[in-house]
């Protein structure tokens, strides 16, 4: 990477009083390349270029990443560690004090102390998220299990891509986002996209899509709304929320008898194909479009085509994933590469849209109830044994597997975890059934949170710790390709605040525990350690030194000495992850939605983004354009629905499911589903649709349901129109 140049010429040339550091978008998976731009007076971060050397976004970018360098500097930040003083006040931003570091760090090591004599090493928890770098991913999974010594730590990940995670393992032994490099896609010939609001939550992928189209390929689309890539396909599987499992066993099917099975790759590299065949002959296109609802000739359709393809690729996101059957999903998706043969190549495999900036990453090193680093198991004593050597404790010393997010709220009301240390997670807002989740939190004897902004969940706090942001610190992430790539310091933190890996490190020592943590005094320390935990794992980034990912651009695990360029494409040998070496096609039978539609409830909900915010809001409501242009939530129904109900545009309803119920403006809109109403869950408090969502959790992957359940509108007596609150 010529990036000494680069600097130069932008400095010498054009602004003699800035520089530009070259870096990575705070936000999603796509983790697009951008240029910081530092004054070089104050040294503070005024503004952003898109870079054109990143192979992925090619100096595109969308509205959040244009403006996320406006958090740096916020006036909103927090500078120094917050105590709570009026406990009455819990669970609102009121009866906060700004206290010193070392207040903050006595008080939390008195109480986490208090807390594990009285009820046990296991009486805390920690919740973390994957906004952060690997760096700090591992060490806050060795800092729960070697720091505080419990078993309880779990993380936002299993909100988001634990169905992928479970599915890809079950499928293909290994779970990397993505079989083949994102510059592969738009080469392609087909694109079978299910569940996923490309355009709004990955829209720096769209170009590669409109490509394929450009070239005379075609585009899948499945959605119970028509979103903008939808509006665009050749056909668009227009299903009803939470029967993909029937949709996947249906195209299955139509490719076997369409003649589109690869016999060779099936009996050579894969299990299960006669079982499977079992489960999906039932699935004809009548039977479907009768769970699914989508037009038998669309089902047709859409298996000649991606059959016919030479290459194709099958990409899924939430829409598939966060269901009760979320595993199955994925697995049921899959299936359609491994009869086909279109896995393992380049221009054809199978992708999920990573969600957050490192959620790749984030859920191989650590931060899941019972995984190690390098995506080694905790029940495994030889993955225990090799991550304990580099940790400096016994086998004996490492604390069981802990529970699942949702579970870990459950264990808070029944008091077996008592204290909570939160970071890079705003779970009052994004955790499903909020009722029940904030009456968890309330009921903690002491709560820690660390974030840069006061989030809702922070209201529930005793003490709060000020992080630094994306910006402050270096380290790497791992993007939606599973390519590592740096993200680089732009500027000194603000105020007092802090990088998590440091505060870990210092609250370690206040915890007795300092002799496991003080050699790690830089980022690039915590990350020579991270490297070496991850050695021998399958997600091994042991030769992923920082030096090779600024001389490649990027490396793609595994990657695992020296020597080793990393793995762009998964496969190509045709060696899948299963100790046999083959995949494995799944029968799955299906399944509905936990909750159907009934008399009462005669309505579909489900939730999801609008390209203008970014997951509970906490980062993205607080930039002025943004707020903006999406300032508060609405619920999207069909003109035909809507005229059942009396409601009209912009008339405030109440929407109410068996566990809660929210006020929400009217959108009316025909790009959805007549028995389909939609709601984005970026706010938080009363405006939250987590008030209604079900915690219903899928068998393997603990994801709660996100995406389907039953509600019901009630117009208002007065049919109120105009601003909420
Ligand atoms: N603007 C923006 N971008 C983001 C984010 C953000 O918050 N805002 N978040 C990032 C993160 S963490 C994530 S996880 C990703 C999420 O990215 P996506 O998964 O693309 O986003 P969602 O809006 O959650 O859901 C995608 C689509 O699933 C559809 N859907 C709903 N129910 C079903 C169903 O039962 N079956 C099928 N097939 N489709 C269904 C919805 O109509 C929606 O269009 O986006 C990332 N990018
Ligand atoms: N109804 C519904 N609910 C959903 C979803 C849905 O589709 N529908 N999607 C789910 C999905 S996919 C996801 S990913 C989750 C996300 O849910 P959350 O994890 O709650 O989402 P974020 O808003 O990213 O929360 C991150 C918090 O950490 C802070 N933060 C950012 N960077 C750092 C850092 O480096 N250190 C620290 N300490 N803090 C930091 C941010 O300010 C923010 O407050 O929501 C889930 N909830
Ligand atoms: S697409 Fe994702 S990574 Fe790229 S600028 Fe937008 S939010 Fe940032
Ligand atoms: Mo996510």
């Amino acid at each position: 990477m010529q990036k000494d140049k680069f600097y130069r010429e932008i400095e010498n040339k054009h602004h003699p009083k800035e520089k530009l550091v070259p870096t990575h978008c705070s936000y999603c998976g796509m983790q697009c390349g951008m240029n910081l731009r530092v004054d070089t007076d104050s040294n503070k971060i005024i503004g952003v270029e898109p870079r054109y050397d990143f192979p992925v976004n090619l100096g595109k970018m969308c509205p959040k990443g244009v403006t996320a360098y406006q958090q740096t500097n916020h006036d909103d930040r927090l500078l120094r560690p917050l105590i709570r003083e009026d406990a009455s006040k819990k669970g609102t931003k009121e009866g906060f004090r700004e206290a010193t570091w070392d207040e903050a760090y006595d008080l939390i090591a008195r109480k986490f102390k208090e807390l594990q004599n009285n009820y046990g090493k296991d009486s805390l928890s920690v919740f973390s998220g994957v906004s952060m770098t690997n760096e700090k991913c591992y060490l806050t999974g060795k800092f729960a299990r070697v720091g505080l010594q419990t078993r309880y730590i779990d993380y936002n990940g299993r909100f988001c891509m634990s169905s992928a995670a479970a599915g890809f393992m079950r499928s293909l032994g290994v779970d990397r986002g993505s079989t083949l490099p994102w510059t592969d896609i738009h080469q392609s010939d087909c694109l079978f996209i299910a569940g996923s609001n490309t355009a709004e939550c990955h829209p720096t992928s769209m170009f590669r899509v409109w490509e394929v189209q450009n070239r005379g390929g075609y585009l899948i689309v499945a959605d119970p709304r028509e979103t903008p890539i939808a509006r665009r396909a050749d056909v668009h599987l227009d299903l009803k929320p939470g029967t993909d499992l029937a949709l996947a066993n249906c195209m299955v099917n139509l490719l076997i008898q369409q003649g589109f099975a690869d016999e060779a790759f099936i009996r050579e590299h894969t299990n299960g194909f006669e079982e499977t065949m079992e489960v999906v002959k039932a699935f004809t296109p009548e039977y479907t479009s009768e769970i699914t609802g989508v037009a038998p000739e669309k089902l047709i359709r859409a298996a000649e085509i991606y059959g016919k393809a030479p290459n194709a690729v099958v990409l899924f996101a939430r829409g598939i994933e966060q269901q009760h059957k979320g595993t199955d999903n994925v697995s049921a998706y899959t299936n359609m590469c491994l009869v086909t043969g279109k896995i393992g190549r380049p221009k054809s495999g199978v992708a999920t849209f990573t969600g957050q900036g490192n959620g790749q990453g984030g859920r191989e090193h650590g931060q899941k109830a019972d995984a190690l680093p390098g995506y080694r198991k905790i029940t495994n004593p030889k993955h225990v044994q090799e991550v304990c050597s580099v940790w400096g404790i016994t086998p004996e010393e490492m604390p069981q597997p802990g529970v699942s997010a949702y579970e870990m709220f459950e264990l808070m009301t029944e008091k077996t975890i008592r204290g909570l240390y939160l970071l890079c997670s705003n779970p009052a807002v994004s955790a499903p059934n909020q009722n029940f989740v904030r009456a968890a939190l309330k009921s903690l004897d002491f709560m820690v949170c660390c974030d840069m902004f006061l989030s809702e969940s922070a209201e529930f706090a005793d003490v709060v710790l000020p992080s630094v942001t994306w910006s402050e610190d270096e380290g790497t992430v791992t993007n939606l390709e599973g390519r590592i790539i740096k993200i680089n310091k732009a500027q000194e933190p603000l105020g007092e605040s802090k990088p998590d890996w440091q505060i870990q490190v210092e609250l370690a020592e206040r915890l007795g525990r300092g002799q496991y943590f003080r050699h790690l005094t830089t980022a690039s320390k915590v990350a020579e350690e991270f490297r070496l935990a991850s050695k021998g794992g399958y997600a091994d980034y042991y030769g992923a030194t920082w030096d090779k990912i600024e001389k490649q651009n990027g490396v793609f695990w595994p990657c695992r000495d020296e020597q080793d360029q990393g793995t762009p494409y998964m496969f190509l040998d045709k060696k899948f992850y299963h100790p046999d070496g083959k995949a494995k096609i799944c029968a799955l039978p299906y399944r509905p939605p936990a909750e159907e539609p009934c008399e009462q409830y005669p309505l579909r909900l489900t939730t999801g983004r609008v390209v203008y915010h970014y997951l509970s809001g906490n980062q993205t409501r607080r930039i002025p354009f943004l707020r903006d242009m999406c300032p508060e939530p609405f619920v999207e129904v069909h003109p035909e629905t809507a005229k059942l109900y009396g409601i009209e545009h912009e008339e405030i309803v109440r929407l109410y499911t068996r566990r809660g119920e929210a006020y929400f403006k009217v959108k009316i809109i025909e790009a959805i589903r007549k028995d389909t109403v939609f709601v984005p869950y970026h706010f938080g408090h009363e405006q939250s649709i987590n008030l209604l969502t079900i915690a219903a959790l899928d068998p393997m992957s603990k994801m709660p349901e996100f995406k389907a359940c039953a509600a019901q509108i009630e117009k208002l007596a007065d049919g109120t129109k105009g601003a909420l609150l």
